[in-house]
C-alpha cells in the first residue's frame, strides 16, 4: 500500500511536534509547514528532522504562511495530501485583544483559504481535513459541563475567530461533501508548550524561582478554572477523527478540572515547596510555608513568590471550562492515559533540569539571562 501523506499545518507548536511524531511512527510521509523568522524556530521538531541530502526523506518542512492563500495552495498542489491538520494559529488568548485583525486573518481566514484550496485543486474528495478548534467557543459558559451541543459564546478575538474556522469547516462538510471534521479540544499541556501559556509560565517560574534565578512569578487571574489534559493524548485523538468512515465533530477534555492557583501550589509541592496563599483580588499573595533546602537550594521559608499583576487580566475572562468526553469515547474508544497531576509533574522535572543547568553556568561566573516576557 502506498505511503499515506499528512500535511501539518502549525508543525512548529506543541501538538505540530507530537502530531508529526505519531504520524511518522505510523508510517506516514509528514510534511510540514514551518514560518520565516528571523532566527531559527524548529527547536520543538529539530529532533525528528531529516537532512534533505540524504534519500527517501519523510519528514519534509515547507516555508509557509497561512496568511498567503498562493503559498498554500502551491504546497497543497505539490503534498497532494490524504490528511490535512490546520493546527497553525495565533493561539494566546491574551494577545489576540492585543491583535485582532492579525488573529482573525490567520485563524479564520487562513483555514478558509486551506479548505478552498483543497476544492480548487480538485482534492475534496481525497483530502481529509482536521480543525484545531477549541473549547474557548463556550466562552462564557451556557452548560455545565460542555458537550458537543453546548451553544457557543466566545468572549475573545482569538475565539471569535476559531468560531468562524469552526463553522466554514462544517460548512465545507455540508457544502462540498468533504471529510471535514473539528475537535473541539479542552487546553493541553506539556514539556513542550510555549512559555507564556499559563502553566508553562507556572512551572518554569517556580523551577528557576528555586534555583535562586527569579525571585517571584506575577499571575493574572488564579480563580480561573480548566480542564486540563496531555498534548500528547489529545494528538492521538486527532488522528484518530480522521480515520472513520463518517466526518464528525468531537469533544475532547478529562471531564475533570482544577483552579489556576491549585495549578501553582500542585507544581510547588513537586519542587519540594509548600505555599500558603493569603490575602485576595490584586493583594492576593503566594508564601513560602515549607521548603525542602536539597530541592530548592535558593529559597527562604516566608519568601513571597507568588503576586498578582494586572497587566494578566484579560478584558473580557473565561472563567470556567469542564468538558464531558463521552461522546469521544463511546464512538472513538479514546481514554486520556496521563493525568494532570503526572503531567504537572513532568513539566516541572523538564523545567527544573534546565533551571538547574542555568544555575550551575551562574555559579562558574557565566552571565545567564533568563527571559520572563510573559
Ligand atoms: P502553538 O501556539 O504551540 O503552535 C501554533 C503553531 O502555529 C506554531 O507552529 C506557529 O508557528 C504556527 N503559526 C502561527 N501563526 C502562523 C501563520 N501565520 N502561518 C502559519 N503558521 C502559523 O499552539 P498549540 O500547538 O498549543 O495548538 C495547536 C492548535 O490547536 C492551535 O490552532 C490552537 O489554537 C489550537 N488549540 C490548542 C489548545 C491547547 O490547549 N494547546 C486547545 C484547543 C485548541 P511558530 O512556531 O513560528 O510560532
Ligand atoms: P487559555 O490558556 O487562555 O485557556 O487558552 P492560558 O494558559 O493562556 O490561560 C489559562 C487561564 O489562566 C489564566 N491566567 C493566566 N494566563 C496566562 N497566559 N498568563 C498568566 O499570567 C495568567 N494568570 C492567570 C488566564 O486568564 C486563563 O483563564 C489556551 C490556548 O492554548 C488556546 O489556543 C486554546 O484554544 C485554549 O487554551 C483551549
Amino acid at each position: 500500500m502506498a505511503m499515506k501523506k499528512a500535511l501539518i499545518t502549525g508543525v512548529t507548536g506543541q501538538d505540530g511536534s507530537y502530531l508529526a511524531e505519531l504520524l511518522l511512527e505510523k508510517g506516514y510521509e509528514v510534511h510540514g509547514i514551518k514560518r520565516r523568522a528571523s532566527s531559527f524556530n524548529t527547536q520543538r521538531v529539530d529532533h525528528i528532522y531529516q537532512d534533505p541530502h540524504v534519500e527517501h526523506q519523510n519528514f519534509i518542512l515547507h516555508y509557509g504562511d497561512l496568511t498567503d492563500s498562493s503559498n498554500l495552495t502551491r504546497i497543497l498542489q505539490q503534498v497532494q495530501p490524504d490528511e490535512v491538520y490546520n493546527l497553525g494559529a495565533q493561539s494566546h488568548v491574551a494577545v489576540s485583544f492585543e491583535s485582532p485583525e492579525y488573529t482573525a486573518d490567520v485563524d479564520a481566514m487562513g483555514t478558509l483559504r486551506i479548505l478552498e484550496a483543497i476544492r480548487l485543486l480538485g482534492l475534496e474528495k481525497k483530502t481529509r481535513f482536521y480543525q484545531a478548534s477549541t473549547s474557548e467557543l463556550y466562552g462564557l459558559v451556557q452548560e455545565i459541563p460542555q458537550k458537543e451541543t453546548t451553544p457557543f459564546h466566545p468572549r475573545s478575538p482569538y475565539a471569535v475567530a476559531k468560531l468562524y474556522a469552526y463553522w466554514i469547516t462544517v460548512n465545507y462538510r455540508e457544502a462540498y461533501g468533504m471529510y471535514a471534521c473539528n475537535g473541539i479540544l479542552f487546553n493541553h499541556e506539556s514539556p513542550r508548550r510555549g512559555e507564556t501559556f499559563v502553566t508553562r509560565k507556572i512551572t518554569r517560574g517556580l523551577a528557576n524561582i528555586s534555583q535562586g534565578l527569579e525571585k517571584c512569578l506575577y499571575m493574572g487571574n488564579m480563580d480561573a478554572l480548566r480542564d486540563w489534559g496531555h498534548a500528547k493524548d489529545y494528538v492521538r485523538m486527532q488522528w484518530m477523527m480522521l480515520q472513520q468512515e463518517q466526518p464528525e465533530d468531537f469533544v475532547i477534555a478529562t471531564g475533570k478540572q482544577i483552579s489556576v492557583r491549585d495549578f501553582i501550589a500542585m507544581s510547588a509541592r513537586n519542587l519540594g515547596i509548600t505555599l500558603r496563599f493569603e490575602g485576595s483580588g490584586l493583594e492576593e499573595v503566594g508564601i513560602v510555608e515549607s521548603v525542602d533546602a536539597e530541592l530548592a537550594p535558593g529559597l527562604e521559608c516566608g519568601s513571597t513568590v507568588v503576586r498578582v499583576d494586572p497587566r494578566y487580566f484579560r478584558p473580557a475572562e473565561v472563567e470556567t471550562l469542564l468538558g464531558d468526553p463521552t461522546y469521544a469515547k463511546a464512538r472513538l474508544g479514546w481514554e486520556p492515559e496521563i493525568s494532570v497531576e503526572s503531567m504537572c509533574a513532568e513539566m516541572v522535572q523538564e523545567d527544573l533540569k534546565v533551571a538547574q543547568r542555568h544555575a550551575l553556568l551562574k555559579e562558574f561566573g557565566h552571565t545567564v539571562t533568563i527571559s520572563v516576557e510573559n
